[in-house]
């Protein structure tokens, strides 16, 4: 039984004795149960325009968001896998609302952006089947608060996605340049841990001074996503460096024969001619400019430039190329493996969080509470509370040993690398190591700095304790 089953099946049990326990209690544990059995939630954040919609797109395989360099994303929406094609607009009030999908995309809002609480839209997609994505209004200094009129006529994405982040279990976080102090600020108060929060440097084909500049984009930019890896740790588990739009185009279908046919007439052309023929108009181009127009919108002007040789292949050929470079493998990998690994965990804390919430207010409070003790009792759970603790600890102090250590734990694959030795480590030593660790963390407890540390510590007491 792998780690998430048997997380799987202590929750599940639990929410049959939580049904089981009074009658209105069965509706809430099926509530509480959706959590569990659907496909974990990665919200996508970023500033205004960083390319999250397009990113999304590709994600998807379908251009199911609108992406635009005028328009702004003003609302919440979230993809989920659904047959058939459909779109209900969810108000602040709880309202559903069917909406027109006409070409993929959602036509109309019955309601102002304000009143909005989601955008819930279904497809038939096997990439939704493993992962419901969320796309966020970009975070955008543009509105002061002072200013009430400008603040309630746009939006500046801070809201939106602290509300779409209470309930996802992952998120992809984009920037185009280095993130502001209040950008970095806001994402710590968000309810992720860098074991679930993956950093996208977006635009990559744009990066630095572009196509048109004397360094390589891509390889500029995987060069600074390193950097940017190293100064982020404490939000990110790594920078990806990526093109959305390349992406976008190689995974919705979006390029045809007709492109790559009309790309490859500008193979036989020097570097310099094929910008006069994009730039110049008094350059006798070899393309309508209808065409040309094309070409940068779904190709961008480095895969316009760069492109062009494998076009004489066709257009399949581009298609691979363009997917290759985009650098989107790489994330979708991520995402698949090690974040939703983590996002099991964190969906585990959502349901133990909805537990608690219901031991406040139902009636039957003391049931419901030693339910929830037993829970986080049980062996299968005690990785969710290393992960709450972990979360607390990043929020108090980041660079404590105590938060490393919830880290090993947590990221271990074997009882060995649990308390930092090689996987190959012999039975004896590891008990050894767990037996010093636990010595040393019950030392530790006796002069903690904070709560979040001596909560810390009783869980890391807990888990070499059972390792001896
Ligand atoms: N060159 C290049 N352009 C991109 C890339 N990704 C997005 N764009 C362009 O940037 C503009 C904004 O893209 P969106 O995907 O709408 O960005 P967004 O972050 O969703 O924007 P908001 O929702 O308004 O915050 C569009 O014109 C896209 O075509 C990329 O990887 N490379
Ligand atoms: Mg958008």
């Amino acid at each position: 039984m792998t780690e998430r089953d048997a997380i799987h099946r202590v929750l599940d049990d639990g929410l049959h004795r939580l049904a089981a326990l009074g009658p209105d209690l069965g509706a809430e544990a099926t509530s509480i149960g959706e959590i569990l059995w659907s496909p974990p939630r990665i919200v996508v954040v970023g500033r205004l325009k960083a390319g999250k919609s397009t990113l999304v797109n590709a994600l998807i395989g379908a251009p199911v968001a609108e992406t635009a360099a005028l328009e702004a994303t003003n609302v919440v929406t979230v993809y989920a896998d659904g047959s058939p094609s459909r779109a209900d607009v969810v108000g602040i009030d709880g309202r559903r609302y069917r909406v027109p999908v006409r070409h993929d995309r959602v036509a109309e809002l019955p309601l102002a952006p304000p009143d909005i609480a989601y955008v819930d839209r279904r497809l038939p997609s096997a990439a939704l089947r493993a992962a419901t994505l969320i796309d966020t209004p970009g975070l955008s200094t543009t509105t002061t608060a002072n200013d009430a009129a400008t603040r309630r006529a746009t939006v500046d994405g801070f809201a939106q996605t602290q509300g779409a982040s209470v309930d996802a279990d992952a998120a992809v976080f984009l920037f185009d340049a280095e993130p502001r102090a209040d950008e970095a600020d806001f994402l710590s108060s968000l309810p992720f841990t860098p074991l679930t929060m993956l950093g996208v440097l977006s635009r990559a084909d744009a990066f630095g001074l572009g196509a048109l500049g004397p360094r390589d984009p891509l390889g500029h930019a995987a060069e600074h996503a390193r950097r940017l890896a190293g100064r982020l740790d404490t939000l990110v588990s790594g920078v990806i460096p990526v093109s959305g739009l390349m992406a976008q185009t190689s995974h919705t279908g979006m390029l045809t024969e007709a492109h790559a046919a009309a790309l490859a007439q500008l193979a036989p052309l020097s570097r310099l001619d094929v910008l006069r023929t994009f730039d110049d108009d008094a350059f006798p181009s070899v393309l309508p400019v209808p065409t040309r127009i094309e070409l940068l919108a779904l190709l961008g002007e480095y895969g316009v430039l760069n492109g062009r040789t494998v076009a004489s292949h066709g257009a399949a050929a581009l298609n691979t190329w363009l997917a290759e470079r985009s650098g989107i493998g790489e994330l979708t990998r991520l995402l698949r493996t090690s974040i939703t690994r983590y996002a099991v965990l964190h969906r585990a804390h959502r349901v133990l969080d909805r537990l608690d919430r219901l031991a406040f207010t139902h009636p039957s409070r003391e049931s419901i509470r030693s339910l929830t003790a037993q829970l986080r009792s049980a062996p299968p759970l005690l990785a969710v509370t290393v992960l709450e603790d972990y979360q607390r600890m990043l929020r108090t102090d980041p660079r404590a040993a105590v938060t490393g250590e919830l880290a090993t734990v947590l990221t271990a694959d074997t009882a060995a690398e649990r308390v930092g030795l090689d996987p190959g480590a012999p039975a004896e030593a590891v008990a050894a190591q767990a037996r010093h660790r636990l010595v040393a963390a019950q030392h530790r407890s006796l002069a903690t700095s904070s709560a979040a540390e001596d909560a810390a510590l009783v869980t890391l007491i807990r888990t070499y304790t059972q390792m001896t």
